[in-house]
């Protein structure tokens, strides 16, 4: 990615939700993907949520990852208020396993998609994004392939010592 402006908008409803989000910001720096992180809240920030998700896609954002625990319903708000595309992260809280957090971003309603990774997925929510991004850049495209070469050659490495 060229531009230093930022594609990816990562948000989450808490601060308290940055150790679930930090590698979904980890991995978007391994491939060069520039973003932002914000907290905003569904319950606590309603306005400022939408406020941000209403003008995400003018600014020049390109995909929106939003991670929540508990009743987590801000990444289900920030794609009813964007074009853009919306990957929900859910966040494990201290009851339930995460399993509030997950119910409450997959299943939402037909026309209002939000594509959602494991139960603090959030390394997976940035190599998403990346893969987005890369559907329209060659460059970026290339670094996926690479990166997924190096997956598996790290998983033939452990199996032969394995064998050893
Ligand atoms: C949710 O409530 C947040 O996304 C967070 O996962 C959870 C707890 O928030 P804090 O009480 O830690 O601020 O809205």
């Amino acid at each position: 990615m060229d531009s230093d402006e930022p594609a990816v908008g990562i948000v989450m409803g808490s601060d308290s939700d940055w150790p679930t989000m930090q590698p979904a910001a980890e991995a978007l720096e391994e491939f060069g993907v520039v973003y932002e992180a914000h907290v905003l809240s569904a319950h606590r920030t309603p306005r400022r949520m939408l406020d941000y998700a209403e003008v995400a896609a003018g600014r020049g954002l390109r995909v929106i990852i939003a991670g929540a625990g508990g009743a987590a319903h801000l990444p289900g708000m920030v794609a009813a208020a964007t074009p853009l595309p919306v990957i929900g992260v859910p966040r494990a809280l201290g009851r339930l396993d995460g399993l509030d957090s997950l119910l409450s971003i997959v299943q939402m309603p037909a026309g209002v998609p939000v594509a959602t990774v494991g139960i603090d997925g959030g390394r997976n929510a940035g190599l998403l994004a990346v893969r987005i991004l890369a559907a329209g850049d060659p460059d970026l495209q290339a670094a996926v392939v690479a990166f997924q070469a190096d997956l598996a050659a790290s998983v033939v490495a452990r199996d032969l010592t394995l064998q050893e």
